[in-house]
């Protein structure tokens, strides 16, 4: 055997290694069963990653929601809970935090993201109006459905395809938004929905130039603008980046910027903003918020906790200041582009670019062999679990459900199993023993058999659904 000279992360890629901007305080062991376990686990399981047990799982990547790592700032606000069921200080924290890096003039607190996104819905959408969007989201489209409204997908074609090196994959295909608003109206039309970055396209950004055109376009329709805040960070770090005139600008200012073009954002924060629970929805127009401050209490809870502890709030607070902060941002995406350069290197498809939160392998080429009826994505979850414990997820044909009106499955484009990197978590050693598992499940790949639905639930299918070996 050669023996080759070792070489740092940094001096592979031609260029000085960085660090993350933090050293670890306190550790939490992982635990790999073994093969033979992790077949029975997968079998009880159904072949769903979301039905497993964590103890069963090595290095969780199933998600980014809620998996971060509080900072030691994070934890020490979370002893100065002020638990008063009305008027908590720490409330008043967070709309500061929200005010000042959003923008936004109205702030609500909910349990999570999906809590916001019901809220919004139900006050924003009437029955049989359309809600274009970059996209769909699971959540976030099953709340506009369940207020009436029909979501209809406006993002460019590119955004489709996995291996269209597009910068900007999450924009609006304004050409589609226009001729949307000439068939139905623009009475019809209850909201633009537009999420930054787009979770289901691979964690593709949206360019500021496109928002900036989309904003017109509604302005001059006299239509509102509401965001997906949840991975808004994320997406300043490619507007940063890859955008002109943006280099010198920091994440937190591009943010602000990005939020003064539309009218409220709702916000799962346990993405960017770095807790384990918690969400919030703001606005700008005062008979909305009022709207919106009524309908809390029934669904959340009084409008200054919504649903969260008084700790919980401070640690969003905090957590919102620490993840505008260009270094962490940057070794955040940079530990996801590591991944993904070691498997493009090794020639594995993956959705190119690599985007802000995942790297999102390529089900359909993976198993040229498999119909999308025979569930690649969700084959490739399973047998990654079964190469090493590692937990993915299935963003194909079980995702996307039905078609409300044929019954039909609805079948997207993109078959992606995701590897979702939670902040903060794990290392580059972690991403090393992510790839080479990738690598032998792909090795194998020619002997995989595909998966058979065998109970289906009625909303969300993918999160409880079961499968058996075809
Ligand atoms: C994920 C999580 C949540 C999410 C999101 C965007 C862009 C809203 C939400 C909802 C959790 C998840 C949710 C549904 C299916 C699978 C996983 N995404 N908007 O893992 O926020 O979860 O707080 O209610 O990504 O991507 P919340």
């Amino acid at each position: 055997m050669t023996h080759l000279k070792p070489e740092t992360m940094g001096q592979q890629f031609g260029r000085r290694s960085w660090a993350e901007p933090w050293k670890i305080k306190m550790v939490e062991p992982l635990r790999m069963i073994s093969r033979e376990e992790r077949e029975r686990a997968l079998v009880e399981a159904g072949y769903n990653t979301f039905l497993l047990r964590s103890d069963d799982v090595y290095i969780d990547l199933l998600t980014d929601s809620g998996t971060s790592a509080m900072s030691d700032r994070q934890w020490a606000g979370m002893m100065l809970g002020d638990e008063a069921y009305a008027g908590s200080r720490n409330f008043y924290h967070l709309e500061g935090a929200v005010q000042r890096h959003y923008g936004f003039r109205h702030v609500l607190p909910t349990h999570q993201g999906r809590g916001a996104e019901h809220l919004i819905s139900q006050v924003a959408i009437k029955p049989g109006q359309f809600v274009p969007g970059n996209m769909y989201f699971t959540t976030t489209r099953l709340h506009q459905e369940l207020a009436g409204g029909q979501f209809v997908d406006v993002i460019i074609d590119e955004a489709h395809d996995p291996q269209d090196l597009h910068p900007f994959k999450g924009d609006v295909d304004l050409a589609k938004l226009g001729a949307l608003i000439e068939r139905v109206g623009a009475g019809q039309i209850a909201y633009v929905s537009l999420a930054g970055t787009v979770n289901m396209a691979g964690g593709q950004p949206v360019s500021m130039a496109n928002l900036r055109a989309l904003r017109e376009l509604c302005i001059s329709h006299g239509i509102r603008l509401f965001l997906d805040a949840t991975r808004l960070v994320e997406n300043a770090f490619f507007i940063q980046e890859q955008e002109a005139g943006f280099a010198e600008r920091s994440i937190a200012e591009i943010v602000l910027e990005f939020c003064s073009y539309a009218d409220g954002a709702w916000m799962s924060a346990k993405k960017d903003n770095l807790v384990n629970i918690g969400g919030w929805l703001a606005v700008n127009d005062d008979e909305l918020f009022e709207e919106l401050r009524n309908l809390i209490v029934v669904y959340e809870g009084l409008h200054t906790y919504g649903g969260l502890a008084g700790r919980d709030m401070e640690a969003l607070a905090i957590g919102i200041e620490e993840s505008m902060q260009d270094d962490h941002v940057r070794s955040r995406i940079g530990q996801v582009r590591y991944l993904g350069e070691l498997l493009t290197d090794w020639g594995i498809p993956i959705v190119q670019p690599v985007g802000g939160h995942a790297i999102f392998l390529d089900a359909r080429r993976f198993y040229a062999h498999l119909v999308q009826d025979e569930f690649p994505a969700q084959t490739l979850a399973a047998e990654l679990y079964l190469d090493s414990g590692i937990r993915s997820m299935e963003r194909g044909i079980a995702s996307a459900g039905r078609d409300a009106k044929t019954g039909d499955h609805n079948r997207p484009k993109l078959e992606l199993t995701r590897l979702t990197i939670p902040r903060r978590v794990y290392t580059q050693a972690h991403m090393d023993v992510v790839a080479e598992s990738v690598k032998a499940v792909h090795d194998e790949r020619e002997s995989t058999r595909g998966l058979r639905m065998t109970y289906e639930p009625k909303y969300l299918r993918f999160f409880q659904a079961r499968f058996e070996r075809l």
